[in-house]
């Protein structure tokens, strides 16, 4: 079994990398940005209750996220391992995590850290606005909320887990070609 966290801030890729990873190595991939989505989408009270943060770039709270992890991972049971993207994004949630995964008796395996700079998240993130439909995405002050959101409230768990992993926390440079990135990851991920 296999379980790899994608890090990184909004618009480093870690959808995209998660997408062409979870096809190669068969993992189940939980991204608490999709799961909230498709809540707004179907306008279930979750999704009213998370639009409200998402779209002016704030964390859905921590208690409601948690329980959504936790629900998203028991109904995988036969998984192969998972790939989180999106989770944990603040320290309270890591913890949660940690107390999840010793109750099911699983081991975190890897994290794996996009870096991207803070211009070209912007610019990814208001190209894909034009597209996605995404309100999140489509104003510049949103983003940068988001992008602050990160480094005050996300950032900090780069630490935590090169800590707690040492050897099996990676960076990797992820403002270049998408086929590249994914070749690192990729013999990353094999060679472990
Ligand atoms: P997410 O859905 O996680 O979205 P994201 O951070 O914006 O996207 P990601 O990094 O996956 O970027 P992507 O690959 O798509 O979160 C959205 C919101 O949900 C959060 O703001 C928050 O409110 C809420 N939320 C989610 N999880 C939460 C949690 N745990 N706790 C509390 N709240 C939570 O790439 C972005 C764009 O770049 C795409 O258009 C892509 O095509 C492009 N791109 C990707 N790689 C590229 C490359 N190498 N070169 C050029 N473009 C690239």
């Amino acid at each position: 079994m296999k379980n790899i966290i994608l890090f990184g801030p909004p618009g480093s890729g870690k959808g995209t990398q998660a997408e062409l990873l979870m096809s190669e190595l068969k993992l189940n991939h939980i991204s608490t940005g999709d799961v909230f989505r498709n809540n707004i989408k179907n306008s279930t009270n979750l999704g009213k209750l998370a639009a409200k943060y998402m779209d002016s770039g704030q964390l859905v709270p921590d208690e409601v996220t948690i329980d959504l992890l936790s629900s998203e991972l028991e109904k995988f049971p036969q998984s192969k391992g998972f790939i989180f993207d999106g989770f944990p994004r603040t320290i309270d949630q890591a913890h949660a995590f940690d107390a999840l995964f010793k109750k099911k008796d699983l081991s975190l395996d890897m994290v794996l850290s996009l870096e991207v700079s803070e211009d070209e998240l912007v610019a990814r993130l208001l190209k894909r606005g034009i597209s996605s439909g995404r309100k999140d995405d489509q104003n510049k002050d949103v983003i940068l909320n988001r992008i602050q959101v990160y480094n005050q409230q996300t950032s900090i768990l780069k630490s935590y887990y090169l800590e707690k992993l040492n050897n099996s926390f990676f960076s990797i440079d992820g403002e270049r070609d998408v086929s590249l990135i994914f070749n690192d990851i990729n013999s990353i991920v094999s060679n472990y």
